[in-house]
C-alpha cells in the first residue's frame, strides 16, 4: 500500500463561512452515505478502468475507506503513469490522455496530497501546460477555431493547474475568458451549463490566486458574475440548472463562489433528484457527492494534508437482483439511422428485446439479427461510459466535429447515454449523424 495515500484534509476555517449556507440537514446523511458506498463499489470494480473523477469524489467526502481509496489511487497511477519513475525523457505532447483526463488526474493527485515538486510531478504539470498551449493554438489568434477537445476540458486543465498553485500563461487564461464572454460554451447549438460551470470554477480559482495582474483579476471576477447569472438563468421549473445531470457541477460552482442565497435550495433539489433515482451515471454521481457535502473542486486547493488514521468502513449491500431475461416480457423498439442530407435511412428495423433492456442491449441484439442490411456499431470507452462512435460504418473523420446524436423520435435528444437509457415499448430511437 502506498503510504502517501493515507492522508486526510483539514480545511481552512475560511471555508466554513461558505459551507454553512449549504449545510445538509442530518436527515439526509444516510442517503449521502449510500451514494458514497456506491462510488466505493465503482472504485472496487476491477473490470472498469479507474476514473479520477470518482477518486476525487471519494477524497472530498466526509466519510472514508482509506484502504480502498489508496488501492484506487494506485490503479490510477498505474493507468496514467505506467513508467513514472523511469522516464527521464523530455516531456512531449501526446494526444492521450486528453487535456481533461490529464487535468482530472492532476486534481486526483492533489486530493491524494501527492508531492508535485518531485520530477514526475513536475513533468505532469509541464505536460498539462503543453496540452493547454495546443488547445489555445487550435482556437487561433482570431478565435475562429475550436479547441482540440472542448471548452469543458480546457477549463478543467486551467482549474487543475490553478488548484496546484501553478502560474498559468495569461494568454491561455484570456482565451478562456474570451470564449465565455462571446458565448462560445455551446454544444450542438445549445448553451452548455456543464461547460459554464467548469469554466466558472476555473475563473473562481484563478481569481483567488495571488499572482495575476489586477486588470486580469478584475476581468476574472466579472466572468464569475457572468457565469453565475447564466447558470441561474438556466434554472428549470423543476429547479435544475440546465438539466438534471448538469446540476451537480452547477451547484459546485455556486458553493465555490460562496455566500450564494440560492445554494440551500440547489442542494435540496439535488437531494430530491437523488431520492427519485434521477442520477444513474457514476461520473455524474462523482460530481454530485462533493456538492452534497457542501464542497467543490476548489476545495481541493484549500486542503492541508495530515497523516491519517482510521476511517470509516462501509457495509456494502448486495447487488440488486434482476429477473432472468427470459422471464421478462418483451417490448418492441424501432431503430432508425439517418445521415443527413440523405433522406433514405441507413437502417430501419423493429427489434424485440426483453423489457428493461438498455439501449446498448438493443443495439447488441440488432447486430445479431439477419436483416437485409446488417446493423453495425462501434463504441469508445469514456469516463461517462460507452460513447457511440460509429453506426453502419459511419464515423467522424479525424478532426471533424460530428457525432452520433441519439434522439427519441421525432426530436427529443436523450439526456442519457446508450448504456443508461432504457427504451419503452413501441419507441423509435433515432440516430442522427450531426455537427456539434
Ligand atoms: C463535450 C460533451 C459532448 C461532446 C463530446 C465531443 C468532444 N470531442 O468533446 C458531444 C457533442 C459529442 C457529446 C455528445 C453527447 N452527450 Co455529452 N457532454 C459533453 C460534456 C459537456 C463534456 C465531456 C468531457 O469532455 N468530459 C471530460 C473528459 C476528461 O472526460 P472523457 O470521458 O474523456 O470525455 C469524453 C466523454 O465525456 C464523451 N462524451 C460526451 N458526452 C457523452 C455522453 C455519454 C452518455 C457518454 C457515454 C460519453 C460522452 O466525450 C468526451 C470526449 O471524448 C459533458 C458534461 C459532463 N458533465 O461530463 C456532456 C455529457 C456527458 N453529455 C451528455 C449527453 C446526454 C450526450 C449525448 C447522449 C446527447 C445525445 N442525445 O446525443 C451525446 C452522446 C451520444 C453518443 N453518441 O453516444 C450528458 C450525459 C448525461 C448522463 N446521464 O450520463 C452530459 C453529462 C451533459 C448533460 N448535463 O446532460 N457530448
Ligand atoms: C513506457 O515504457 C514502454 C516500454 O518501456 C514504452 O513502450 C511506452 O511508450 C512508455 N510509456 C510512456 C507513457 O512513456
Ligand atoms: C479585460 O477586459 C477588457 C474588456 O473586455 C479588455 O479590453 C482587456 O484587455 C482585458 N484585460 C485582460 C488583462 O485580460
Amino acid at each position: 500500500m502506498d503510504p502517501r495515500g493515507l492522508w486526510f484534509f483539514v480545511f481552512f476555517p475560511i471555508l466554513f463561512a461558505s459551507v454553512q449556507l449549504c449545510e445538509i440537514s442530518a436527515g439526509n446523511s444516510d442517503r449521502i452515505r449510500s451514494l458514497n458506498t456506491e462510488l466505493l463499489k465503482v472504485a472496487e470494480d476491477a473490470s472498469e478502468e479507474p476514473n479520477p473523477s470518482v477518486y476525487l469524489a471519494l477524497r472530498l467526502s466526509n466519510d472514508h475507506n482509506l484502504q480502498k481509496e489508496s488501492q484506487y489511487l494506485q490503479r490510477l497511477k498505474d493507468a496514467f503513469q505506467p513508467n513514472a519513475s523511469t522516464s527521464l525523457a523530455p516531456v512531449r505532447y501526446h494526444e492521450h490522455p486528453s487535456t481533461g483526463q490529464l487535468a482530472l488526474y492532476l486534481l486526483a493527485l492533489r486530493a491524494a496530497c501527492h508531492d508535485m515538486e518531485a520530477l514526475e510531478g513536475r513533468q505532469l504539470v509541464t505536460q498539462l501546460k503543453l496540452h493547454l498551449n495546443k488547445e489555445k493554438a487550435q482556437i487561433g489568434h482570431k478565435d475562429t477555431g475550436h479547441p482540440i477537445t472542448n471548452y469543458y476540458q480546457y477549463s478543467l486543465g486551467v482549474l487543475a493547474l490553478c488548484v496546484h498553485r501553478k502560474k498559468i500563461d495569461e494568454h491561455v487564461i484570456r482565451k478562456l475568458l474570451h470564449a465565455e464572454e462571446r458565448g462560445r460554451f455551446v454544444l450542438h447549438n445549445k448553451h452548455s451549463v456543464d461547460t459554464e460551470a467548469m469554466g466558472g470554477l476555473a475563473f473562481a480559482c484563478l481569481e483567488q490566486a495571488t499572482f495575476y495582474r489586477p486588470e486580469l483579476v478584475a476581468n476574472l471576477s466579472q466572468a464569475v458574475q457572468r457565469v453565475k447569472r447564466k447558470i441561474l438563468q438556466a434554472k428549470t421549473a423543476e429547479g435544475a440548472f440546465g438539466n438534471v445531470d448538469s446540476s451537480p457541477l452547477a451547484t459546485q460552482f455556486l458553493i465555490a463562489t460562496g455566500m450564494n442565497p440560492e445554494c440551500p435550495e440547489a442542494v435540496a433539489t439535488l437531494i430530491r433528484s437523488l431520492e427519485r433515482g434521477d442520477f444513474q451515471n457514476p461520473l455524474i454521481k462523482s460530481q454530485l457527492l462533493p456538492a452534497l457535502h457542501g464542497k467543490s473542486y476548489l476545495d481541493v486547493a484549500r486542503m492541508v494534508c495530515q497523516a491519517e488514521t482510521g476511517g470509516l468502513n462501509f457495509v456494502t449491500s448486495s447487488p440488486r437482483l434482476e429477473p432472468p431475461a427470459g422471464s421478462r416480457p418483451s417490448i418492441r423498439v424501432q431503430l432508425l439511422v439517418k445521415q443527413p442530407p440523405l433522406h433514405v435511412p441507413l437502417y430501419r428495423h423493429v427489434v424485440r428485446v426483453p423489457l428493461g433492456s438498455s439501449l446498448l442491449d438493443v443495439l447488441k441484439i440488432a447486430e445479431k439479427l439477419n436483416t437485409p442490411k446488417r446493423f453495425t456499431f462501434e463504441t469508445q470507452k469514456t469516463l461517462s461510459g460507452p460513447l457511440l462512435t460509429a453506426v453502419m460504418g459511419v464515423k467522424p473523420r479525424e478532426g471533424e466535429r460530428k457525432y452520433w446524436k441519439v434522439l427519441r423520435a421525432p426530436n427529443t435528444a436523450l439526456e442519457q447515454g446508450i448504456a443508461d437509457y432504457i427504451p419503452q415499448n413501441e419507441e423509435t430511437i433515432l440516430f442522427k449523424f450531426s455537427p456539434w
